[in-house]
């Protein structure tokens, strides 16, 4: 009786011990961007990202059709994010389900490159924690 009271305690704090051990790798988030209006022109994407809580290790996923000049995810630095302007060697992605990994702190910038759908709303400011 009192030996399977002891097991079961020994059970119990096992499970607390890897119960805390688990938010560092379970709180690795993906978020797609937009919700389900995905990335698109007309869309808030300040009032979207406001509130979330985006962690390295999280993924944004960008998606959007991906016809010829639809729309693409282009990565950029803050002035180009202000400006709207595609420097030629940013990193961009076209596949229309474009997965990016937050792979350090710090703000991220995401612009779409076709030409007026930054203006037009298609811009994206996350900081990551
Ligand atoms: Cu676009």
């Amino acid at each position: 009786m009192a030996s399977s009271a002891i097991t079961l305690l020994a059970v119990l704090a096992a499970v607390v011990a890897v119960a805390a051990l688990l938010p560092a790798t379970a709180s690795a988030a993906s978020y797609t961007v937009g919700d389900s209006s995905g990335w698109d022109l007309g869309i808030d994407y300040g009032a979207w990202a406001d509130g979330k809580k985006f962690r390295v290790g999280d993924t944004l996923e960008f998606l959007y059709s991906s016809g010829e000049g639809d729309h693409d995810v282009v990565v950029v630095d803050e002035r180009s994010f202000a400006s709207c302007s595609v420097p030629g060697n940013a990193p961009t992605f076209t596949s229309g389900d474009d997965k990016v990994s937050l792979t350090k702190a710090g703000k991220w910038f995401f612009i779409c490159g076709v030409e007026g759908h930054c203006q037009g709303g298609m811009k994206l400011a996350v900081n990551v924690h």
